[in-house]
């Protein structure tokens, strides 16, 4: 392939395809607990891909609504070692926020609640619990950290002083149009889109761009909808036997995780599959 390249994360690499593009490929690596698991799941960056790509689409009348763009390109104009887990996409000039938002209470949100009663700057009612759908949803916005490092949560503050009020306004109201429409998508299909990331950047004309992959396990919380029961951990839709076998195996979280068994890869791709298929009405391949 041997196009340079510019930007690698813990399971996508980003490269430079030349004319103002580049080319996002994502692996079958998978990880659980901040660690980079060294058993691939088949198929995982194709899925992915497919469902990013897809969401691009349902997401069109979104962004049209706000004279806003998405970066993608071609899924299928790629070179052929990358068929099917690669987007060629437009080159921005990324914003330094990432773009959260959540309908649901869990993990960080959880933490901060429960420190707080408030969620950022949003006031939330007593008596939420892991897992709770929140009143409305709230954006949380923060800031890429290193690699290896945790993103760090900011206030709407820190956005407006970032990319000024009129822009962190606009991000806020897209980003949260966005999740609302992903959220009634995906629930209609049996998920719950519990909470989101996107990132966002200008293209040549300055035209507000959603970037990266959307909607998709890796950068959101699926839940089951038949499962959900608020008050204890839910289950994850993707990764939730990785992790009761991980944990199972008494892997202390620290130390170079182990290899999965055959069982747990081959349900957990099926896992994938299903969302995809699940949520596009249609068969993965
Ligand atoms: C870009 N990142 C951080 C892939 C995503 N369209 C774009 N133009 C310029 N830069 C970027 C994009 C996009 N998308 C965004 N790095 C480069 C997120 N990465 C992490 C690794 O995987």
């Amino acid at each position: 392939m041997n196009l340079p390249l510019v930007a690698r994360g813990k399971v996508r690499e980003v490269y430079d395809a030349g004319s103002g593009r580049l080319l996002l490929v994502a692996s079958d690596r998978i990880s659980a607990y901040d660690h980079v698991l060294p058993t691939p799941i088949p198929d995982k960056g194709r899925v992915l891909t497919a469902l990013s790509v897809w969401w691009f689409g349902q997401l069109t009348p979104v962004l049209d609504s706000f004279g806003a763009a998405h970066h993608l390109v071609s899924a299928s104009d790629v070179p052929a070692e990358v068929a099917g887990r690669a987007m060629l996409v437009r080159r921005l000039s990324m914003l330094p926020v990432e773009c959260v938002a959540r309908g649901y209470l869990s993990g960080s949100g959880t933490v901060e609640y429960a420190r707080t009663g408030a969620i950022r700057d949003v006031a939330l009612p007593a008596g939420l619990v892991e897992g709770s759908q929140l009143p409305e949803p709230v954006f949380t916005p923060s800031t890429k950290a290193e690699l290896g490092e945790h993103d760090e949560a900011i206030d709407f503050a820190a956005v407006e002083a970032a990319v000024g009020a009129d822009r962190a306004a606009e991000l806020r109201e897209l980003t949260l149009a966005l999740y609302r429409r992903g959220a009634e998508i995906a629930r209609e299909a049996g998920i719950i889109l519990a909470d989101t990331k996107f990132e966002f950047g200008l293209d040549g004309d300055g035209r507000l761009t959603l970037g990266d992959e959307v909607l998709t396990p890796d950068s959101s919380r699926f839940w089951p909808a038949l499962t959900w029961s608020p008050g204890d951990a839910q289950p994850s839709y993707d990764k939730q036997y990785v992790r009761d076998w991980l944990t199972a195996s008494g892997w202390d979280r620290v130390s170079p995780p182990p290899e999965l068994p055959a069982d747990v890869v081959e349900a957990t791709r099926e896992r994938y599959v299903t969302a995809y298929e699940q949520l596009t009405g249609t068969t993965f391949r």
